[in-house]
């Protein structure tokens, strides 16, 4: 009797421990990957990882391995986290072993990116500054071609704490793939960064690999991105204005398109079609055209387009009207945006900016487009890495801000639209484009 009790008792612990196990497994393994993406342009649908799961082994301990000839040509001092000093060597073919774990170092470097930029920072240093992406466009938009004699424009860039690969690589692709003659510059706002590689490093890369056009701007106290980006327009003397985020990627002829269009219209503002880089994968994948929107509490959405503003003779090529912008990517005329009175500089670090400036675009005489053959690759990361300097919560006091000042009789929420966003949202992106 007592060694079948203890025959069932050992049976028993055993199924515990295995259903642990498995459970402890699972979680550890996938959480990260299956967390749903935030902000991507069309809920639900995130980009799927080029290689499966299994190349993702968060807690792979051992020792080291040698690294594969795919690596090593890219200097291993790169693949463990320090950076490159030649960039022409810097073409790491995209590889199924891009996020795998060698060595303790690997996971240091894995898990410290996911802490401090929440993207895979790993792989985005393995994949080092410059790479090719896929051309994301529709093939019409390869049938297009634009005036010779487009505006210039200024590139302006402004970071907090960024990865110094992220940013590199977003300077780069702006390098590479923009005419010379359209680049008039590129600003990089530092607004404040704590991290050492931000500063004299960054520095001895700019002067080193991109002399000339690059200047590099030191905001002594941490600004936040509006006033950030104020102090960089500030500094521009190119035609247009161009921004960017710091940790994007822009495709081929990503400028033109937006060039030709504020050319032909100066108070139009115009923004690429923005597509999606992973952060677990870091893989670049196309968005579909979607246009944006915002609900009741100021947050930004993406819409579908309506059927009527789809089309016309320009067919998939054809900019399209959008009632606000997602906030990070766009070009306007330096003259137009300070006519408008630029953004609203009461505005702190992060949140409301994007729908603040679309109203004051629609309300002030101007027009807001999407140019569907205008790509820019943009790291949609699962949260944001930073918060603000007193703990604040910016994006309602920027919002508040926002409602005071464009909203009038449409801040008291009317009767029956309690609950209804998406019948909200509708609502007030036609009042605004009518
Ligand atoms: C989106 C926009 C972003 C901005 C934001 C609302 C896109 C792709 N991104 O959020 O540009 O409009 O909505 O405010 O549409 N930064 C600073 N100082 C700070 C905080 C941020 O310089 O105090 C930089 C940051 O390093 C980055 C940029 O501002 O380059 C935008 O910040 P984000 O990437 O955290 O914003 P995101 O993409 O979550
Ligand atoms: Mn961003």
């Amino acid at each position: 009797m007592g060694s079948v009790t203890l025959r069932y008792f050992c049976y028993g612990c055993l199924f515990t421990s295995a259903t642990w196990t498995v459970l402890l497994f699972v979680y550890f393994n996938f959480s990260e990957v299956t967390q749903p993406l935030k902000n991507v342009p069309i809920k639900g649908s995130g980009p799927h990882g080029p290689f499966p799961k299994k190349f993702y082994p968060r807690f792979t301990r051992g020792p080291s391995r040698v690294l594969e000839p795919q690596f090593k040509a890219n200097r291993i001092g790169d693949v463990l986290g320090n950076h490159i000093e030649d960039p022409e060597k810097d073409h790491l073919k995209f590889s199924s072993e891009l996020g795998m774990i060698f060595n303790e170092r690997d996971q240091e470097l894995r898990d410290l990116g996911y802490q401090k930029h929440a993207f895979n920072m790993l792989i985005s240093n393995r994949l080092g500054y410059r790479r090719d992406v896929p051309d994301t466009r529709d093939a019409a938009c390869k049938k297009k071609s634009y005036p010779v004699d487009l505006p210039v424009a200024s590139v302006v860039i402004c970071f907090y704490n960024e990865a110094f690969s992220a940013l590199l690589r977003t300077v780069h692709s702006v390098v590479d793939r923009t005419p010379a003659h359209l680049l008039h510059e590129v600003i990089l706002v530092d607004d404040n960064s704590d991290f050492d590689d931000l500063k004299g490093e960054l520095d001895d890369y700019v002067q080193k690999y991109l002399p000339g056009k690059i200047k590099v701007i030191r905001n002594t106290k941490r600004e936040g991105l509006i006033r950030g980006r104020m102090i960089g327009a500030a500094q521009a003397t190119g035609e247009v204005l161009v921004f960017l985020d710091s940790h994007c990627e822009v495709n081929v002829m990503w400028l033109q398109p937006l060039l030709a269009v504020i050319h032909g219209d100066p108070h139009t503002v115009v923004c690429p079609v923005i597509d999606i880089i992973s952060a677990d994968t870091l893989a670049y994948s196309s968005s579909p055209v979607v246009r944006g929107g915002f609900n009741w509490g100021l947050h930004f959405k993406w819409d579908l387009v309506p059927l009527a503003e789809l089309g016309g003779a320009d067919g998939a090529t054809a900019p399209i009207r959008s009632p606000t912008m997602a906030g990070g990517l766009f070009a306007m005329n330096r003259q137009y945006f300070n006519e408008l009175g630029q953004y609203d500089s009461g505005m702190d670090i992060w949140g409301g900016e994007n729908l603040e400036i679309s109203f004051r675009i629609w309300m002030c005489g101007g027009k807001l487009f999407i140019i569907p053959c205008s790509r820019v690759g943009h790291i949609f990361r699962k949260r944001r890495p930073y918060g603000s300097p007193e703990g604040q919560d910016t994006m309602t006091h920027n919002s508040l801000r926002l409602a005071h000042v464009w909203l009038d009789e449409y801040k008291v929420r009317p009767e029956g639209m309690v609950g209804a966003q998406g019948r909200g949202t509708a609502w007030a992106g036609a009042s605004l484009l009518a």
